[in-house]
Protein backbone atom coordinates (compact mmCIF):
# COMPACT_ATOMS: atom_id res chain seq x y z
CA UNK A 1 0.00 0.00 0.00
CA UNK A 2 1.45 3.25 -0.62
CA UNK A 3 1.48 5.98 1.09
CA UNK A 4 -1.35 8.17 -0.31
CA UNK A 5 -0.24 11.27 1.21
CA UNK A 6 3.30 10.96 -0.82
CA UNK A 7 1.89 10.19 -3.67
CA UNK A 8 -0.54 13.52 -3.50
CA UNK A 9 2.73 15.35 -2.99
CA UNK A 10 4.43 14.18 -5.82
CA UNK A 11 1.32 14.40 -8.01
CA UNK A 12 1.45 18.41 -6.86
CA UNK A 13 5.19 18.59 -7.06
CA UNK A 14 4.37 17.45 -10.46
CA UNK A 15 2.18 20.47 -11.52
CA UNK A 16 -1.40 17.92 -11.34
CA UNK A 17 -3.43 19.31 -8.66
CA UNK A 18 -6.88 19.24 -11.17
CA UNK A 19 -8.90 15.65 -10.24
CA UNK A 20 -12.20 14.21 -12.21
CA UNK A 21 -13.37 10.62 -12.29
CA UNK A 22 -15.57 8.62 -11.07
CA UNK A 23 -14.79 6.74 -7.79
CA UNK A 24 -13.73 2.80 -7.57
CA UNK A 25 -12.97 0.99 -4.74
CA UNK A 26 -9.13 0.22 -5.82
CA UNK A 27 -8.73 4.04 -6.12
CA UNK A 28 -10.51 4.12 -3.01
CA UNK A 29 -7.92 5.79 -0.59
CA UNK A 30 -6.85 8.27 -2.80
CA UNK A 31 -10.58 9.42 -4.02
CA UNK A 32 -10.96 9.63 0.02
CA UNK A 33 -7.81 11.98 0.31
CA UNK A 34 -8.80 14.27 -2.20
CA UNK A 35 -12.33 14.69 -1.03
CA UNK A 36 -10.21 15.52 2.80
CA UNK A 37 -7.76 17.24 1.21
CA UNK A 38 -8.69 19.72 -1.60
CA UNK A 39 -12.78 19.11 -2.45
CA UNK A 40 -12.66 21.83 -4.89
CA UNK A 41 -10.00 20.93 -7.16
CA UNK A 42 -11.60 17.18 -7.08
CA UNK A 43 -14.71 16.92 -9.17
CA UNK A 44 -16.97 13.75 -8.68
CA UNK A 45 -18.06 13.09 -12.32
CA UNK A 46 -21.64 11.33 -13.86
CA UNK A 47 -19.99 9.06 -15.68
CA UNK A 48 -16.16 8.15 -17.48
CA UNK A 49 -17.15 10.20 -20.48
CA UNK A 50 -18.21 13.21 -18.89
CA UNK A 51 -14.89 13.51 -16.64
CA UNK A 52 -12.63 13.26 -19.69
CA UNK A 53 -14.66 16.50 -21.29
CA UNK A 54 -14.41 18.27 -18.20
CA UNK A 55 -10.31 17.32 -17.51
CA UNK A 56 -10.58 18.25 -21.68
CA UNK A 57 -12.09 21.82 -20.58
CA UNK A 58 -9.57 22.24 -17.68
CA UNK A 59 -6.82 22.02 -20.33
CA UNK A 60 -8.04 24.03 -22.32
CA UNK A 61 -8.61 27.08 -20.09
CA UNK A 62 -5.90 26.84 -17.78
CA UNK A 63 -2.72 24.79 -20.03
CA UNK A 64 -2.52 22.69 -16.19
CA UNK A 65 -2.65 18.73 -17.29
CA UNK A 66 -5.58 17.05 -14.99
CA UNK A 67 -5.76 14.11 -13.64
CA UNK A 68 -8.48 11.74 -14.72
CA UNK A 69 -9.33 8.82 -11.96
CA UNK A 70 -11.55 5.64 -12.89
CA UNK A 71 -12.25 2.02 -12.20
CA UNK A 72 -11.64 0.24 -16.09
CA UNK A 73 -15.06 -0.51 -16.24
CA UNK A 74 -15.57 2.83 -17.16
CA UNK A 75 -13.00 2.77 -19.93
CA UNK A 76 -15.56 2.51 -22.81
CA UNK A 77 -17.30 5.32 -21.41
CA UNK A 78 -13.87 7.88 -21.69
CA UNK A 79 -13.25 6.04 -25.31
CA UNK A 80 -15.19 8.74 -27.29
CA UNK A 81 -13.97 11.80 -25.74
CA UNK A 82 -10.50 10.08 -25.80
CA UNK A 83 -10.25 9.24 -29.12
CA UNK A 84 -12.78 12.08 -30.73
CA UNK A 85 -11.14 15.22 -28.56
CA UNK A 86 -8.64 14.95 -26.41
CA UNK A 87 -6.51 12.48 -29.39
CA UNK A 88 -3.53 13.95 -31.35
CA UNK A 89 -5.56 14.10 -34.32
CA UNK A 90 -8.15 16.15 -32.78
CA UNK A 91 -7.30 18.42 -30.01
CA UNK A 92 -4.46 17.04 -28.71
CA UNK A 93 -5.16 17.28 -25.23
CA UNK A 94 -2.59 15.54 -22.25
CA UNK A 95 -4.20 14.08 -18.92
CA UNK A 96 -3.53 11.60 -16.68
CA UNK A 97 -5.56 8.33 -16.54
CA UNK A 98 -5.60 6.49 -12.95
CA UNK A 99 -7.03 3.04 -13.68
CA UNK A 100 -8.02 0.91 -11.02
CA UNK A 101 -7.24 -2.58 -12.70
CA UNK A 102 -10.12 -4.76 -12.16
CA UNK A 103 -10.12 -8.01 -13.25
CA UNK A 104 -6.86 -8.52 -14.14
CA UNK A 105 -5.50 -11.50 -14.93
CA UNK A 106 -4.58 -14.34 -12.56
CA UNK A 107 -6.07 -12.52 -9.72
CA UNK A 108 -9.44 -13.68 -9.89
CA UNK A 109 -12.53 -10.94 -9.26
CA UNK A 110 -16.16 -11.06 -10.05
CA UNK A 111 -17.69 -12.49 -13.99
CA UNK A 112 -18.38 -8.72 -14.95
CA UNK A 113 -14.53 -7.54 -14.33
CA UNK A 114 -12.95 -10.72 -16.40
CA UNK A 115 -13.17 -9.43 -19.76
CA UNK A 116 -11.97 -5.87 -19.48
CA UNK A 117 -9.52 -6.83 -16.97
CA UNK A 118 -8.02 -8.87 -20.00
CA UNK A 119 -8.47 -5.83 -22.35
CA UNK A 120 -7.13 -3.22 -20.10
CA UNK A 121 -3.61 -2.91 -21.55
CA UNK A 122 -4.61 -3.92 -24.97
CA UNK A 123 -7.52 -1.29 -25.11
CA UNK A 124 -4.54 1.78 -23.76
CA UNK A 125 -2.58 0.32 -26.14
CA UNK A 126 -5.04 0.72 -29.23
CA UNK A 127 -5.91 3.73 -28.46
CA UNK A 128 -2.11 5.19 -28.44
CA UNK A 129 -1.83 5.38 -24.70
CA UNK A 130 1.61 4.74 -22.89
CA UNK A 131 1.21 3.09 -19.25
CA UNK A 132 3.00 2.07 -16.95
CA UNK A 133 1.79 -0.43 -14.03
CA UNK A 134 2.01 1.64 -10.41
CA UNK A 135 3.98 -0.46 -8.17
CA UNK A 136 4.54 0.65 -4.15
CA UNK A 137 8.36 0.89 -4.82
CA UNK A 138 8.36 2.84 -8.08
CA UNK A 139 5.32 5.18 -7.96
CA UNK A 140 7.43 8.63 -7.67
CA UNK A 141 9.22 7.45 -10.88
CA UNK A 142 6.35 6.27 -12.49
CA UNK A 143 4.43 9.59 -12.11
CA UNK A 144 7.47 11.34 -12.92
CA UNK A 145 7.70 9.94 -16.31
CA UNK A 146 3.93 10.30 -16.74
CA UNK A 147 3.75 13.49 -16.60
CA UNK A 148 6.81 14.83 -18.10
CA UNK A 149 5.51 12.91 -21.33
CA UNK A 150 2.15 14.43 -20.87
CA UNK A 151 4.13 17.78 -21.05
CA UNK A 152 6.50 16.99 -23.79
CA UNK A 153 4.41 15.76 -26.12
CA UNK A 154 0.57 16.68 -25.37
CA UNK A 155 -1.10 13.44 -24.86
CA UNK A 156 -2.41 11.23 -22.19
CA UNK A 157 -0.35 8.63 -20.52
CA UNK A 158 -1.85 6.15 -18.04
CA UNK A 159 -1.40 5.01 -14.70
CA UNK A 160 -2.87 1.30 -14.23
CA UNK A 161 -3.57 0.39 -10.38
CA UNK A 162 -3.35 -2.65 -9.20
CA UNK A 163 -5.26 -4.02 -6.24
CA UNK A 164 -4.28 -2.95 -2.80
CA UNK A 165 -1.80 -0.46 -3.77
CA UNK A 166 -4.16 2.93 -3.77
CA UNK A 167 -7.22 1.29 -1.92
CA UNK A 168 -7.85 1.98 1.40
CA UNK A 169 -10.16 0.62 4.26
CA UNK A 170 -13.93 0.79 3.06
CA UNK A 171 -15.38 2.08 6.02
CA UNK A 172 -19.07 1.05 6.62
CA UNK A 173 -20.66 4.19 8.17
CA UNK A 174 -24.02 4.35 8.72
CA UNK A 175 -25.34 7.96 8.85
CA UNK A 176 -28.76 8.74 10.25
CA UNK A 177 -29.42 11.42 6.89
CA UNK A 178 -32.88 8.98 6.03
CA UNK A 179 -34.74 6.39 8.47
CA UNK A 180 -34.37 3.44 5.85
CA UNK A 181 -31.48 1.67 4.92
CA UNK A 182 -31.41 0.17 1.39
CA UNK A 183 -32.12 -3.19 2.87
CA UNK A 184 -35.43 -1.60 4.36
CA UNK A 185 -36.12 -0.24 1.31
CA UNK A 186 -36.01 -3.31 -0.73
CA UNK A 187 -37.46 -5.73 1.81
CA UNK A 188 -40.47 -2.92 1.80
CA UNK A 189 -40.92 -3.04 -2.28
CA UNK A 190 -41.12 -6.65 -1.88
CA UNK A 191 -43.70 -6.52 0.35
CA UNK A 192 -45.73 -4.21 -1.70
CA UNK A 193 -45.64 -5.28 -5.43
CA UNK A 194 -47.33 -8.62 -7.17
CA UNK A 195 -45.90 -11.28 -6.25
CA UNK A 196 -44.58 -11.62 -9.47
CA UNK A 197 -43.27 -9.02 -10.92
CA UNK A 198 -39.66 -9.08 -12.44
CA UNK A 199 -36.96 -7.29 -10.44
CA UNK A 200 -34.18 -5.51 -11.86
CA UNK A 201 -31.34 -4.57 -9.67
CA UNK A 202 -27.97 -1.99 -10.25
CA UNK A 203 -24.64 -2.60 -10.01
CA UNK A 204 -23.17 -2.96 -6.78
CA UNK A 205 -24.78 -3.25 -2.76
CA UNK A 206 -28.15 -3.58 -4.73
CA UNK A 207 -27.60 -6.70 -6.21
CA UNK A 208 -26.64 -8.50 -3.35
CA UNK A 209 -29.19 -6.75 -1.24
CA UNK A 210 -31.71 -8.27 -3.43
CA UNK A 211 -30.54 -11.96 -3.55
CA UNK A 212 -29.56 -11.68 -0.10
CA UNK A 213 -33.71 -10.69 1.11
CA UNK A 214 -34.46 -13.86 -1.27
CA UNK A 215 -33.00 -15.97 0.11
CA UNK A 216 -34.09 -15.06 3.42
CA UNK A 217 -37.50 -14.58 2.32
CA UNK A 218 -37.18 -18.40 0.94
CA UNK A 219 -37.95 -17.13 -2.45
CA UNK A 220 -36.72 -17.73 -5.71
CA UNK A 221 -34.52 -16.02 -7.77
CA UNK A 222 -36.23 -16.46 -11.09
CA UNK A 223 -37.56 -13.28 -11.57
CA UNK A 224 -34.64 -11.28 -10.90
CA UNK A 225 -32.00 -9.93 -13.42
CA UNK A 226 -28.78 -8.68 -11.20
CA UNK A 227 -27.32 -6.13 -13.42
CA UNK A 228 -24.03 -6.76 -12.12
CA UNK A 229 -22.31 -4.93 -14.60
CA UNK A 230 -22.38 -2.33 -17.38
CA UNK A 231 -23.16 0.73 -14.23
CA UNK A 232 -25.81 2.79 -15.60
CA UNK A 233 -27.80 0.25 -17.56
CA UNK A 234 -29.99 -1.44 -15.39
CA UNK A 235 -33.22 0.56 -15.96
CA UNK A 236 -32.74 0.57 -20.12
CA UNK A 237 -32.36 -3.74 -19.81
CA UNK A 238 -36.13 -3.00 -17.75
CA UNK A 239 -36.87 -1.07 -20.56
CA UNK A 240 -36.45 -3.61 -23.20
CA UNK A 241 -37.88 -6.57 -21.03
CA UNK A 242 -41.31 -4.34 -20.43
CA UNK A 243 -41.68 -3.16 -23.81
CA UNK A 244 -41.46 -6.80 -25.37
CA UNK A 245 -43.74 -8.39 -21.78
CA UNK A 246 -46.49 -5.71 -21.74
CA UNK A 247 -48.54 -8.57 -19.62
CA UNK A 248 -45.76 -8.54 -16.82
CA UNK A 249 -44.60 -5.59 -14.22
CA UNK A 250 -41.11 -5.02 -14.21
CA UNK A 251 -39.64 -3.00 -10.89
CA UNK A 252 -36.10 -1.52 -11.47
CA UNK A 253 -34.41 -1.05 -8.24
CA UNK A 254 -31.76 1.75 -9.23
CA UNK A 255 -28.94 3.48 -7.55
CA UNK A 256 -28.54 7.44 -7.63
CA UNK A 257 -24.86 7.35 -8.64
CA UNK A 258 -26.23 4.75 -11.40
CA UNK A 259 -29.06 6.70 -12.58
CA UNK A 260 -27.43 9.74 -12.96
CA UNK A 261 -24.31 7.78 -14.82
CA UNK A 262 -26.92 7.22 -17.83
CA UNK A 263 -29.38 9.70 -16.88
CA UNK A 264 -30.51 10.30 -20.84
CA UNK A 265 -32.16 6.41 -20.18
CA UNK A 266 -34.86 8.39 -18.19
CA UNK A 267 -35.81 10.02 -21.78
CA UNK A 268 -36.69 6.81 -23.24
CA UNK A 269 -40.03 6.40 -20.67
CA UNK A 270 -41.47 9.87 -22.57
CA UNK A 271 -41.10 7.67 -26.13
CA UNK A 272 -42.00 4.51 -24.89
CA UNK A 273 -45.34 2.87 -24.12
CA UNK A 274 -44.32 0.67 -20.76
CA UNK A 275 -46.64 1.51 -18.08
CA UNK A 276 -45.76 -2.09 -17.01
CA UNK A 277 -42.30 -0.57 -15.35
CA UNK A 278 -41.65 0.81 -12.31
CA UNK A 279 -38.51 2.81 -11.79
CA UNK A 280 -37.40 2.87 -8.17
CA UNK A 281 -33.97 5.05 -7.36
CA UNK A 282 -32.57 4.28 -4.14
CA UNK A 283 -30.91 7.17 -3.45
CA UNK A 284 -28.63 6.96 -0.57
CA UNK A 285 -26.24 10.17 -2.04
CA UNK A 286 -23.34 8.43 -2.47
CA UNK A 287 -21.31 5.57 -4.47
CA UNK A 288 -21.54 3.32 -1.58
CA UNK A 289 -20.66 0.67 -3.07
CA UNK A 290 -16.98 1.66 -3.84
CA UNK A 291 -16.73 3.32 -0.96
CA UNK A 292 -19.41 6.26 0.24
CA UNK A 293 -17.84 9.44 -2.16
CA UNK A 294 -20.87 11.71 -3.03
CA UNK A 295 -22.96 11.45 -5.84
CA UNK A 296 -25.04 14.73 -7.03
CA UNK A 297 -27.84 12.58 -5.74
CA UNK A 298 -29.09 15.02 -2.97
CA UNK A 299 -28.37 18.04 -5.37
CA UNK A 300 -30.72 17.25 -7.86
CA UNK A 301 -34.52 16.42 -8.33
CA UNK A 302 -35.08 12.91 -9.24
CA UNK A 303 -38.47 13.05 -9.43
CA UNK A 304 -38.73 16.42 -10.78
CA UNK A 305 -36.57 14.94 -13.74
CA UNK A 306 -38.86 11.83 -13.98
CA UNK A 307 -41.56 13.96 -14.33
CA UNK A 308 -40.60 15.86 -17.30
CA UNK A 309 -39.12 12.91 -18.65
CA UNK A 310 -42.69 11.39 -19.43
CA UNK A 311 -42.73 9.30 -16.04
CA UNK A 312 -45.85 9.30 -13.50
CA UNK A 313 -44.21 10.41 -10.47
CA UNK A 314 -45.49 10.39 -6.60
CA UNK A 315 -44.65 13.48 -4.31
CA UNK A 316 -41.19 14.21 -4.52
CA UNK A 317 -39.48 11.74 -2.68
CA UNK A 318 -40.89 9.32 0.62
CA UNK A 319 -38.33 8.35 2.97
CA UNK A 320 -40.21 5.90 5.22
CA UNK A 321 -41.72 2.51 4.64
CA UNK A 322 -44.82 3.75 5.15
CA UNK A 323 -44.48 6.16 2.31
CA UNK A 324 -42.63 3.78 0.28
CA UNK A 325 -45.78 1.96 0.71
CA UNK A 326 -48.49 4.18 -0.23
CA UNK A 327 -46.20 5.25 -3.41
CA UNK A 328 -46.49 1.99 -4.76
CA UNK A 329 -50.06 1.50 -4.15
CA UNK A 330 -50.80 4.69 -5.66
CA UNK A 331 -48.45 4.24 -8.86
CA UNK A 332 -50.43 0.51 -9.44
CA UNK A 333 -53.12 1.98 -11.87
CA UNK A 334 -50.59 4.18 -13.52
CA UNK A 335 -50.76 4.80 -17.15
CA UNK A 336 -47.31 5.71 -18.39
CA UNK A 337 -44.09 4.08 -16.99
CA UNK A 338 -43.59 4.84 -13.05
CA UNK A 339 -41.06 6.90 -10.82
CA UNK A 340 -40.40 6.77 -6.76
CA UNK A 341 -37.02 8.24 -5.69
CA UNK A 342 -36.82 6.65 -1.85
CA UNK A 343 -33.82 8.28 0.18
CA UNK A 344 -32.28 5.82 2.44
CA UNK A 345 -29.20 6.44 4.78
CA UNK A 346 -25.82 4.71 4.22
CA UNK A 347 -24.24 1.87 6.47
CA UNK A 348 -24.40 -1.63 4.85
CA UNK A 349 -25.27 -4.80 6.38
CA UNK A 350 -22.18 -6.20 7.44
CA UNK A 351 -22.89 -10.34 6.82
CA UNK A 352 -23.73 -9.42 3.25
CA UNK A 353 -23.12 -12.54 1.79
CA UNK A 354 -21.17 -12.05 -1.51
CA UNK A 355 -22.67 -12.91 -4.84
CA UNK A 356 -21.76 -16.34 -4.94
CA UNK A 357 -23.90 -17.62 -8.41
CA UNK A 358 -23.64 -18.76 -12.14
CA UNK A 359 -24.85 -16.09 -13.79
CA UNK A 360 -25.95 -17.96 -17.06
CA UNK A 361 -27.91 -20.09 -14.88
CA UNK A 362 -29.56 -16.85 -13.03
CA UNK A 363 -30.74 -15.60 -16.45
CA UNK A 364 -31.87 -19.33 -17.71
CA UNK A 365 -34.07 -19.06 -15.16
CA UNK A 366 -35.50 -15.90 -15.72
CA UNK A 367 -35.58 -16.42 -19.14
CA UNK A 368 -37.74 -19.83 -18.44
CA UNK A 369 -40.12 -17.52 -16.13
CA UNK A 370 -40.43 -15.22 -19.42
CA UNK A 371 -40.94 -17.98 -21.27
CA UNK A 372 -43.31 -19.97 -19.48
CA UNK A 373 -46.02 -17.03 -18.81
CA UNK A 374 -45.49 -16.60 -23.10
CA UNK A 375 -46.74 -20.83 -23.02
CA UNK A 376 -49.51 -20.26 -20.38
CA UNK A 377 -51.13 -16.97 -22.62
C1 LIG B 1 -18.77 2.27 -15.74
C2 LIG B 1 -18.45 2.01 -14.30
N1 LIG B 1 -17.85 2.97 -13.58
C3 LIG B 1 -17.56 2.76 -12.27
C4 LIG B 1 -17.87 1.57 -11.67
C5 LIG B 1 -17.52 1.30 -10.21
N2 LIG B 1 -18.73 1.32 -9.39
C6 LIG B 1 -19.39 0.19 -9.01
S1 LIG B 1 -20.71 0.48 -8.05
C7 LIG B 1 -20.40 2.14 -8.07
C8 LIG B 1 -21.23 3.10 -7.27
C9 LIG B 1 -22.69 2.95 -7.48
O1 LIG B 1 -23.35 3.95 -6.74
P1 LIG B 1 -24.93 3.96 -6.65
O2 LIG B 1 -25.53 3.63 -7.96
O3 LIG B 1 -25.37 5.24 -6.05
O4 LIG B 1 -25.26 2.75 -5.68
P2 LIG B 1 -24.72 2.49 -4.18
O5 LIG B 1 -23.38 1.90 -4.33
O6 LIG B 1 -24.71 3.79 -3.44
O7 LIG B 1 -25.70 1.53 -3.65
C10 LIG B 1 -19.29 2.45 -8.86
C11 LIG B 1 -18.76 3.82 -9.11
C12 LIG B 1 -18.50 0.59 -12.47
N3 LIG B 1 -18.87 -0.60 -11.98
N4 LIG B 1 -18.78 0.84 -13.76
Amino acid sequence: MINIENFYRILTDCNISFFVGVPDSYLNGFCNYLLDIDPERNIIAANEGNAIAIAAGHYIATQEIPLVYMQNSGMGNSLNPLVSLADENVYSIPMILLIGWRGRPGTGDWPQHKRQGEITLALLDDMGIPYSILTETDYARIIKQATEYAYVNKQSYAIVVPKGILDGKKDNVKDDSYPMSRNEAIETVLNAVSEDAIFVATTGRATRELYYLRQKRKEDTSRDFLNVGSMGHASSVAMGMALARPDKEFVILDGDAAAIMHMGAMTMAGKLDIPNLLHIVLNNGTHESVGGQPSAGFLIDFCGIAKACGYECFDKYVKTKEALTEAVYRLSNRKRAGFIEVRIHNGMDGGLPPLNLSHMEAIGSLMNTLEKKEIEK
